[in-house]
């Protein structure tokens, strides 16, 4: 393996150690949308993009976007790339691996002086997670020109607007809806697989063929507070018990089927305090699955099992679903173009579903899309452990440098 620092790989691991430093939060890597850590990374994406001569912009959404021409200016564009958010005490490598990696690719190509057949566009999404306001996906969707106007409205955890945290940034809130990227011949985008299947098989990288399909729920539980002391168990409308319930219920209808998950990852609980019966929960619900049927069903009967324990429990429900992706099946020819590339690169051609959702299911819609893994520690993600070998990243760039040079756009 190359032990020069300007290897690519390297110089990438180096980049994503750089890059980390941009966060909201002292100590830990928290990059929210729109935030002062996004504008951050944003400006030294768009700094490293300029030092390679590449004209590179911010769009309406807050994406980092440039296009390194082809032969022929004007050429059909493939595009990669990925997201720069991070959830809360995130590791350094989901999102700004591939987003860097697109950015190498491109230097590797400048610095060549090498032209292809094709233009190779970048991009940076700037809200893959959907952490700080309810929805997500929004960098790829506005670009996919699926954005909804009404996420605008949405407001984040201190009240702040999706459309006021645009304004803010710099970004024309009216202009996201109508942002749809043009001539884009394909979407590859490299990630962390954040699963366990490429380290128990001993591989450096995968090729994804579909992405599970994603519904959010964000549920909020009204009883009554009352006092600990004085309060009857049987006269309660305790808030937080029947969220517990809730919960369990959720964990058990996840654990009935195989390939379907569910995860509560916040519980808020009012007033808080030690002598008082909680007069609210609310908690989110995350449910995944390989197909949408399958998510569906589970949909539906966990909707109706909330409502029969609010009902036996004597506390309100207001449950509302705030995300919803159907699955994706990753495109096959790109799909066959990664795993020639990956055998190219004398690496086996592991196959692999995706159950973490992506930016590639949204651009999927736009183009044929699809994705190579680089293979993650003990499959940790979405924790400051996350972590990828050099010799990995290594090749993982090279495998997608080998997609791109290979690159035909469809006639
Ligand atoms: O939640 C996900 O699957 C992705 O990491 N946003
Ligand atoms: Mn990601
Ligand atoms: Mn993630």
């Amino acid at each position: 393996m190359n032990d020069d620092i300007a290897s690519p790989g390297r110089k990438l691991m180096a980049r994503l150690d750089e890059f980390a430093r941009f966060s909201d939060e002292e100590g830990r890597l928290t990059r929210l949308y729109l935030s002062n850590a996004h504008r951050q990374a944003a400006q030294q994406y768009v700094a490293w993009c300029r030092e390679i001569g590449l004209a590179a912009g911010i769009d309406a959404s807050g994406n980092v976007w440039a296009r390194y021409e082809g032969k022929q200016p004007g050429a059909p564009a493939l595009m990669i790339g990925s997201h720069i958010d991070t959830v809360r005490d995130a590791g350094k490598y989901d999102g700004n691996l591939g987003a860097l990696a697109a950015l190498a690719v491109v230097e590797e190509l400048a610095k060549k002086g090498e032209r292809l057949d094709i233009a190779v566009e970048i991009v940076a999404f700037g809200d893959e997670e959907g952490v700080r306001f309810p929805t997500t996906l929004t960098g790829s969707r506005a670009f996919a020109g699926l954005f909804a106007r009404s996420s605008l409205d949405q407001k984040d955890a201190d009240g702040i607007s999706m459309r006021e945290a645009l304004t803010n940034f710099g970004c024309e809130p009216e202009a996201v809806a109508t942002l749809r990227g043009r001539n884009v011949a394909a979407f590859v985008e490299l990630h962390i697989e954040q699963g366990p299947v490429l380290e128990a098989e001993n591989l450096p990288v995968g090729i994804v063929t579909a992405i599970n399909g994603a519904t959010r729920f964000h549920c909020t539980l009204r009883g009554l507070a009352g006092h600990a002391g004085a309060t009857p168990m049987n006269l309660r409308q305790d808030a937080l018990t029947a969220a517990a319930e809730m919960i369990l219920m959720i964990e058990a209808r996840a654990r009935s089927e195989n390939d379907l998950v569910a995860t509560v990852g916040r519980l808020e609980v009012e007033p808080g305090a030690v002598n008082v019966i909680p007069g609210e929960a609310r908690f989110t619900i995350d449910m995944r699955a390989p197909r949408d049927a399958q998510r569906q069903r589970a949909v539906n009967d966990i909707d109706k099992q909330l409502i029969a324990i609010a009902k036996a429990r004597n506390v309100e429900l207001i449950s509302v679903h705030t995300h919803e992706a159907g699955a994706y099946i990753c495109d096959p020819r790109i799909v066959a173009g990664l795993k020639a590339a990956v055998e190219r690169i004398g690496k086996p051609a592991r196959l692999l579903p995706s159950g973490a959702g992506h930016d590639t299911m949204i651009m999927g819609q736009l183009c044929p899309a699809g994705m190579l893994f680089v293979r993650c520690k003990g499959g940790v993600s979405h924790n400051p452990l996350e972590s990828i070998t050099v010799e990995d990243c290594e090749i993982g760039f090279a495998a997608l440098m080998e997609f791109v040079r290979g690159f035909k756009a469809a006639t």
